[in-house]
């Protein structure tokens, strides 16, 4: 953690003027951007949900069009894991539970993890 100074500013316009005594003002130098923790959502491999539907859910809930569904779809296939995206910790766990539920909506057995990158 980079701990920057902080001015303590008395007399603000310089002039001698003692209006501002006693006032004074805290401010920071530079804008606080904190980068945020980032989060893989991947999809894991199972013998009984069908292709189509987790191509359906790549498209639904990934915004993939239906040629990288279906690059995703057979990666994980052939490899047993794959990556749909990455999130921030809120917008992958929302992922994570959407698929989740629409899967059981649908009584397949895929399953849905996030892992953080
Ligand atoms: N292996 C499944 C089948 O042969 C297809 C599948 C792909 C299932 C990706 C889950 O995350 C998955 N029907």
């Amino acid at each position: 953690m980079i701990v920057r100074p902080i001015l303590m500013q008395d007399d603000k316009s310089g002039d001698g003027d003692n209006a501002n005594r006693g006032t004074s003002v805290i401010s920071r130098t530079k804008p606080k951007t904190k980068k945020p923790n980032l989060y893989r959502v991947l999809l894991l491999n199972d013998d009984y949900t069908p292709m189509e539907f987790v191509i359906h859910i790549l498209e639904r809930f990934f915004q993939k069009d239906l040629e990288a569904a279906t690059r995703i779809m057979l990666h994980v296939h052939n490899h047993g894991v794959g990556e749909c995206g990455i999130y921030t910790h809120e917008v992958a766990e929302t992922k994570v539970s959407q698929v989740m539920d629409f899967a059981r909506q649908h009584q397949h057995p895929l399953q849905c993890v996030m892992e953080k990158k």
